[in-house]
């Protein structure tokens, strides 16, 4: 067991942020008899009843002044993961010597159960929810915690589970002050959310934190493939690879191999995309450092079809196949997306979370034509324009009628924006769910 010599004074927390992980934070802290001030610049009202069922003061939208004065009487300050870089808290922090620390740090002053720790550009849920239940299946009780619905410093109220697997953004690594992982994998790195890190060194650096603070006899799992991975990963890492058969754990012959020997076939996996076994990859080398057996970790591989809005298929009719990826809000995840396929009809677009997405141009081929949406649309057509055909959708239902039009037998269409979904809906399930609903409907399914 690790148990974090991190000791924060909780006596007087400002907690910035009053989502689901500030109310978690809220809670956690409230349970332990400390009171915090709560502060959120557009509360809902759902979190103005919480302020009031943990009487607690939530100070709504205040002046720079008020907030300033707030944090500079706070032991410690507790930002919720989407608070910006730019946000005055942090300035207000720093001029006044106050702590930053995140719910990662509180968990681990509370709790010393292990921590098996997932962090990457993309495919952090995949990888992180297989963990999961590889672990359970080898008979450990283990949950999925962090970035996913149920932060960890809330998780950690079950005396059931014996280990966390935890779902790390750069948001959390970056508020974390000492976050020491038993388990720590980084599976790939591309720019992303520079709408709220202060610059895309930031972005890294909050990434690279995974590593900062390993305990003794932990372990790090690293891509090989992925050169600002490979370049950070610490000596002594557990290394993954597609294409190099050196690394523990790695493909070769058509079968994923690990420190044991080979232990799954490729063609026994449902999903076989570069990305796919990249994580297939991942997971096996995370669940197996946290105790799960190599059987367990093969079934739960062979048993995976998917999650939804990854790449997720839709239907076939006259000869196209369609799939849903619109948790690809970024260039690189759309890439790896298209990556696998031969000939491929793109809806991209959405709300630009400040990326280069010219980036995108590198997608031909196998894309061949491209239907631009959203407040980006204009951006993706110069991205693709002289490449292959682009037109402009106003709405979703046209975005689908036009790749309809544009598709020829033997294609796919994928919708796999590049961006967000906030122009348009309040979040990538929802723009998801409308366009699984959209086709579907168009073709009587
Ligand atoms: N707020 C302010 N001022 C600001 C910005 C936000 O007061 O300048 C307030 C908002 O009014 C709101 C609260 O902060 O009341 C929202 O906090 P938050 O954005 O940190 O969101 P949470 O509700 O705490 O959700 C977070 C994760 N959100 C982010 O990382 C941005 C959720 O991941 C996660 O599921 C949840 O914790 C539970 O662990 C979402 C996500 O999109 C799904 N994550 C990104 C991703 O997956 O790529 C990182």
């Amino acid at each position: 067991m690790i148990a974090s010599s991190l000791n924060l004074n909780l006596d007087a927390p400002v907690l910035i942020g009053f989502g689901i992980t500030g109310q978690a934070v809220a809670q956690a802290l409230v349970t332990r008899s400390y009171k915090p001030v709560v502060i959120d610049d557009r509360p809902t009202d759902a979190a103005r009843s919480v302020a009031d069922q943990l009487s607690l003061e939530l100070v709504e939208a205040p002046s720079a002044i008020e907030l300033a004065e707030i944090v500079a009487s706070a032991s410690v300050l507790l930002p919720s993961p989407g608070i910006p870089d730019s946000h005055p808290c942090f300035k207000a922090a720093a001029d006044h010597d106050v702590p930053t620390a995140s719910e990662f740090d509180l968990a681990q002053m509370w709790d010393n159960r292990p921590l098996l720790t997932v962090t990457g550009t993309n495919g952090k849920t995949t990888v992180t929810l297989l963990v999961a239940d590889a672990l359970n299946k080898s008979g450990i009780p283990a949950v999925a915690v962090g970035n996913t619905d149920v932060p960890l410093v809330a998780a950690i109220d079950d005396p059931e589970i014996e280990v966390f697997v935890v779902e790390a953004s750069s948001f959390r690594l970056g508020h974390s002050l000492r976050f020491a992982p038993a388990v720590s994998c980084w599976l790939n790195f591309a720019p992303d959310h520079l709408d709220a890190h202060a610059s895309f060194e930031d972005y890294k650096s909050a990434k690279a934190s995974i590593w900062n603070h390993r305990p003794d006899g932990s372990v790090a799992i690293a891509n090989a493939d992925d050169q600002v991975v490979a370049e950070l990963a610490p000596q002594d890492s557990s290394l993954f690879s597609l294409t190099d058969q050196d690394a523990l754990w790695h493909v070769d012959n058509g079968e994923l191999v690990g420190p044991e020997g080979p232990f799954v076939k490729v063609a026994q996996l449902q999903r076989t995309q570069p990305h796919d076994l990249a994580n297939a990859l991942a997971a096996a080398a995370v669940a197996y450092a946290g105790g799960a057996t190599m059987e367990s970790i093969a079934t739960v591989l062979q048993s995976f079809s998917g999650f939804r809005h990854r790449v997720e298929f839709v239907g076939t009719w006259n000869d196209v196949a369609w799939y849903n990826d619109s948790k690809a809000t970024v260039p690189h995840a759309t890439l790896s997306a298209v990556a696998g396929f031969d000939s491929v009809v793109l809806i991209a677009g959405g709300r630009n979370k400040g990326l280069d997405l010219s980036e995108l141009g590198d997608a031909v081929p196998p894309v061949r034509a491209v239907v631009a949406t959203g407040d980006a649309a204009e951006e993706i057509t110069q991205a693709f324009s002289g490449r292959v055909p682009v037109e402009s959708a106003e709405t979703m239902a046209a975005a689908v009628e036009t790749a309809a039009i544009l598709s020829q037998r033997g294609d796919v269409v994928v919708l796999s924006p590049g961006c967000t979904s906030f122009d348009w809906y309040s979040s990538y399930k929802d723009r998801g769910d409308d366009f699984c609903d959209l086709v579907r409907k168009r073709y009587g399914a």
